[in-house]
């Protein structure tokens, strides 16, 4: 007999019973388990800086970045209420040190990244090598180094976390430590990782210790210049703009194991063609005004502001002036597993 069968209730009566082992029928699940294509909880949200920096500058009355440890407002996705998470995989925040501040030094199994959004003259340590920070500067915080952030300048300097907090929870692999130490010594000068790893040279005995780039700041001064030399000499993609990945120069690969960066320029008029792909990817506007355009939804949004763009949403851009964006996601992650897949639609 291979008719389906009217028996709700007989079903209804044997899952109820199978509950009490801990049982539940897959054929009830299955294509919620299996989706045809993700269908994931986040969706599309920007944070306007202008909305947030009143609200970020007020924590600063609050409470201190010694006492918080990291004084940080969570940019978390409206569609996963209580997760921190901003996807499925990535936390985002933004986080505000005042001037003569310090937050303590610590190291954590979850990777950082940070992106520069207001303000000179703070510093972040990265095992016992400082640099100092300017805006739309891109630094890295690889797993398991220490890490601590200080204020020399005469008024805030804010910068959007990037982590990878929620992946690392969902693989119940995160371990973190305080340093003893509040601010631990400085063991090299300022640019001696950009010397050793940031000049296309690597030390000849050179042995990683972790899988992240040696190279922990990337200038915007030089990511913003080798984006307008190639916005002169060839066309944008018709998808993505002028968009490049920030590197490991060790490896080429991604600068982090975990997480990929990407800097992109959309010169001024550009209106780019639809795109999905399965990483759910976080921007932030580093210069110019335009909109991402999901469907028919648009986030209009300027400097400084935060979106994010769930996995396999199709979205494209449009600009009305020359445009920079800084992006991350979980990429890395999903091309080592073989997951990861793109569109481009037009
Ligand atoms: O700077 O170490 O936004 O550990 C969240 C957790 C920042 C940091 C965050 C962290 C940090």
């Amino acid at each position: 007999m291979n008719q389906p069968v009217d028996n709700r209730a007989a079903r209804d009566e044997y899952y109820h019973r199978i509950a009490t082992k801990q049982l539940t029928p897959l054929w009830e699940a299955l294509s919620a388990l299996v989706p045809e294509r993700p269908r994931s909880p986040c969706v599309p949200h920007l944070w306007r800086y202008d909305e947030v920096r009143p609200w970020l500058l007020e924590s600063g009355q609050l409470i201190t970045a010694r006492e918080a440890v990291r004084r940080v407002l969570i940019l978390e996705n409206p569609g996963m209420p209580g997760s921190s998470a901003i996807t499925q995989a990535l936390y985002a925040g933004l986080q505000l040190i005042l001037p003569g501040e310090v937050a303590p030094s610590h190291r954590h199994t979850q990777t950082a990244l940070r992106l520069i959004v207001e303000g000179s003259r703070a510093y972040t340590a990265v095992d016992g090598e400082r640099v100092h920070m300017h805006p739309g500067d891109f630094i890295i915080t690889p797993s398991w180094t220490w890490h601590d952030h200080g204020s020399e300048a005469d008024g805030p300097v804010v910068w959007l976390d990037g982590l990878d907090i929620p992946l690392v929870r969902f693989l119940d692999c995160g371990f973190a430590e305080n340093n003893p130490q509040e601010t631990p010594p400085v063991l090299r000068p300022e640019g001696d990782a950009a010397a050793r790893f940031g000049a296309n040279l690597l030390p000849v005995d050179f042995v990683p210790s972790h899988s992240s780039s040696p190279m922990f700041a990337y200038p915007y001064a030089r990511s913003r210049e080798a984006l307008d030399r190639l916005s002169r000499s060839g066309d944008p993609d018709a998808w993505h703009g002028h968009l490049m990945q920030f590197i490991n120069p060790s490896t080429g690969g991604s600068a982090m194991a975990t997480m990929g960066a990407f800097i992109r320029l959309l010169p001024r008029g550009f209106a780019g063609r639809d795109y999905r792909s399965t990483d759910g990817t976080v921007f932030q506007v580093i210069e110019g005004r335009g909109e991402c355009v999901l469907g028919d939804q648009r986030l209009a949004f300027g400097p400084r502001d935060t979106f994010v763009v769930p996995s396999w949403t199709t979205h494209r851009f449009a600009v009305s002036e020359d445009t920079v964006l800084f992006s991350y996601s979980d990429r890395p992650v999903q091309r080592a597993l073989s997951l990861w897949r793109e569109q481009r639609l037009d």
